[in-house]
């Protein structure tokens, strides 16, 4: 069945609190859905989301839906979705870079692919190596009584035993103060990981880390900006905790000189990041191959996106420092009927069709910006 059409929507959902990273604060969440439906009126759903517009990356919502609907959709339209290796594999050599862009439409030719076949999305991904997968909370209020208070609640419920504090706003001194507070209170039940999104220079990430490590923490994520290369290649030499390359980690390129010249030594995962799943699965090779440890990481994806992560995540061998497709405990609502399930410190695989989730169109249509009058 050919693919008759491709719809972007951006949409705003709000989040239960104010999530504080060193760039932005997240208050609502701007996801973009794609619907592609074939011939037969079968709908394929996936969702990439960008983290303040363009704070983190380089994408912005308005741009992923621009690029889409004017450079990828014509190399969709009249195609089979089961096609969907071939079909990305053109639009890689007429669209460069637009990753998030490419995501959302392959993930949703994976989900329709999957769903005209009755079958979940992680068999045509090689098939799930895991039903449930070890899910990290981020602690990222604002307020380090808040923050603990939240990192208590949630051991007690065994939602989650890892948390990744969210740091480099403001004085990196208390940065480090925020995060001892934190490890002197739940540091002997869980484990914690900060995240600076490229907020420190090197000298200062010298000082820190060096605070962090004898501190505790289990790993720090991108402290350097993404152009420092060298600069996280030192880092990596001098500190045993674990350096993370997050931002730096894009293309299957950034990540193969990453794992070569050692700028980190692990990688965060993220669909939105690489360009889909199928990319997805490329660079956690380069990373296996160099033995780099994995994180499944997280763009705080609703219920949707989150589940394409689980289902690619749940064909991945091994992850060092587990998941943290948190993001449908983070946002207000969510627009499937259905959701991701959390159950004791993990997160388990959807096994329904495509990515395992159903659609609520109204509460599409409600957070959509402009474009609900074409949405039936
Ligand atoms: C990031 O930089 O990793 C992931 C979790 C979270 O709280 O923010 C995101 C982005
Ligand atoms: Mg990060």
């Amino acid at each position: 069945m050919k693919i008759r059409s491709v719809d972007i929507y951006i949409l705003d959902i709000p989040t239960v609190r104010p999530h504080q990273l060193s760039m932005h604060t997240i208050t609502a969440q701007s996801i973009v859905v794609a619907r592609i439906t074939n011939e037969g009126g079968l709908e394929g759903w996936a969702e990439v989301a960008t983290i303040g517009g363009a704070s983190y990356g380089e994408g912005t919502p308005e741009a992923i839906k621009a690029n889409i609907d004017q450079y990828i959709t014509p190399h969709l339209l009249g195609r089979n979705p089961n096609d969907f290796s071939k079909i990305m594999f053109e639009v890689s050599k007429a669209v460069r870079g637009n990753h998030f862009a490419k995501a959302v439409v392959e993930e949703a030719m994976i989900d329709l692919a999957a769903k005209s076949k009755n079958i979940p999305a992680y068999e045509l991904l090689g098939g799930k190596i895991h039903d449930s997968l070890p899910l990290a909370w981020t602690l990222a209020s604002g307020d380090t009584g808040r923050d603990i208070e939240e990192a208590k609640e949630l051991l007690q419920q065994k939602r989650h035993k890892i948390f990744k504090l969210k740091i480099g706003k403001g004085d990196p001194y208390k940065n480090v103060e925020h995060v001892l507070k934190i490890i002197a209170a739940v540091g002997d039940q869980a484990r914690v990981t900060v995240d600076v999104n490229q907020a420190w220079d090197e000298t200062i990430a010298n000082y820190c880390i060096e605070a962090l490590q004898d501190g505790g923490v289990s790993m720090v994520e991108q402290p350097l900006p993404t152009w420092n290369y060298e600069g996280m290649a030192r880092l990596t030499e001098r500190f045993k905790v674990p350096i993370m390359a997050d931002e730096s980690a894009n293309s299957v390129h950034d990540v193969f000189q990453i794992t070569k010249h050692r700028y980190g030594n692990c990688i965060a995962l993220k669909p939105c990041k690489h360009g889909g799943l199928m990319e997805t699965k490329k660079v956690a090779a380069i990373a296996e191959g160099s033995g780099f440890g994995l994180y499944g990481g997280t763009m705080i994806e609703s219920s949707l996106g989150s589940a394409a992560c689980a289902a690619v995540y749940a064909t991945i061998s091994e992850f060092e420092f587990g998941t943290e497709i948190f993001g449908p405990l983070l946002f207000k609502d969510r627009i499937t009927v259905n959701d991701l399930q959390f159950e004791n410190f993990e997160v388990i695989i959807p096994d329904g069709p495509g990515f395992g989730m159903e659609i609520d169109l109204d509460k599409v249509r409600h957070y959509a910006r402009d474009y609900s009058y074409s949405l039936s």
